[in-house]
């Protein structure tokens, strides 16, 4: 095999035009930085570039619609003016937020709530044909850090995506448009976060793509000790552990590294 044969996974760069996003806020929030720090993940090798508007890093408050669509859209106008091939994902549950932003020149909808915060956003989605990750979220980002237990985390995780995979077919969306996300670090612990990075096979049997987001996690920096300036490779570890348990989405702020890992992860197991 050579450099650049194509692989079976997809890396999302992680763009959040936030202020207070867990660990790159406040330092994309001016249009010009952000389209630049979109370009250099896609040379960098992302696929999937993953604008958001509002921070779900726990504690988070709720950001108005106005807000949102203040932060993103003119975020995404400029990756497209900007000659931007990778595809583009709107993370957002808004359903008018991500109508502005597909209008935009994105392709992808990432919904944290599943399709659960707003009831408009299912239809469009569906309407408009495009692919959406649907992750598992226990409570909200304002308090879902409190206290989160579970009898079995992986289990009701897979009752949870299989439940709401069934609720997007009913609304129209196309199977082969529906990814699943566990949802790493939205109400769970890092006990709960590992059990589903083990345990990831039981996910995949559900038939979609996996998307998994451990890109600088607390739990990281918890077993390493480290800030979240200092967990590039503890992510990468997590990726590649993820992808040769069926993983197949990467949602990352360190792409290069990323990349490189997950090309020999995938030569590795005879996939590329
Ligand atoms: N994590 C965050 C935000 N959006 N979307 C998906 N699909 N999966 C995730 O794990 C996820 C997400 C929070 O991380 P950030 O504050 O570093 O963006």
């Amino acid at each position: 095999m050579s450099a650049g044969t194509p692989a079976d996974f997809q890396i999302m760069g992680i763009l959040n035009v936030t202020p207070d996003s867990f660990s790159d806020g406040g330092r994309f929030t001016d249009v010009p930085r952000a389209v630049a720090h979109g370009l250099a993940m896609e040379r960098e090798g992302a696929s999937i570039i993953d604008v958001g508007g509002e921070s779900t890093r726990p504690g988070a408050e709720p950001v108005s619609e106005q807000d949102e669509l203040a932060r993103v859209v003119p975020v995404i106008e400029g990756l497209r003016a900007a000659g931007l091939e990778a595809r583009i994902s709107i993370d957002t549950s808004k359903a008018a937020v991500a109508a502005a932003a597909l209008e935009a020149g994105a392709e992808l909808v990432n919904d944290v709530s599943a399709l659960r915060a707003d009831a408009g956003m299912a239809e469009l989605v569906a309407a408009r044909g495009v692919t959406c990750v649907l992750m598992h979220m226990r409570g909200e980002p304002r308090t879902m850090q409190r206290d989160p237990r579970y009898e079995d985390v992986v289990g009701e995780v897979r009752s949870f995506l299989q439940e709401r995979l069934g609720a997007a077919l009913d609304a129209g969306v196309a199977e082969d448009r529906i990814w699943l996300d566990p949802g790493i670090g939205f109400g769970k612990t890092a006990e709960h976060n590992l059990a589903l990075l083990r345990e990831l096979p039981r996910l995949t049997d559900l038939g979609r793509p996996i998307v998994i987001g451990t890109s600088r996690k607390s739990f990281l920096g918890r077993l390493t000790g480290r800030d979240f300036t200092g967990l590039a490779a503890a992510t990468v570890a997590t990726s590649v552990l993820a992808y040769e348990r069926g993983a197949r989405v990467f949602r990352v702020h360190d792409v290069a590294p990323t990349r490189d890992a997950l090309i020999v992860s995938a030569a590795t197991v005879g996939r590329a």
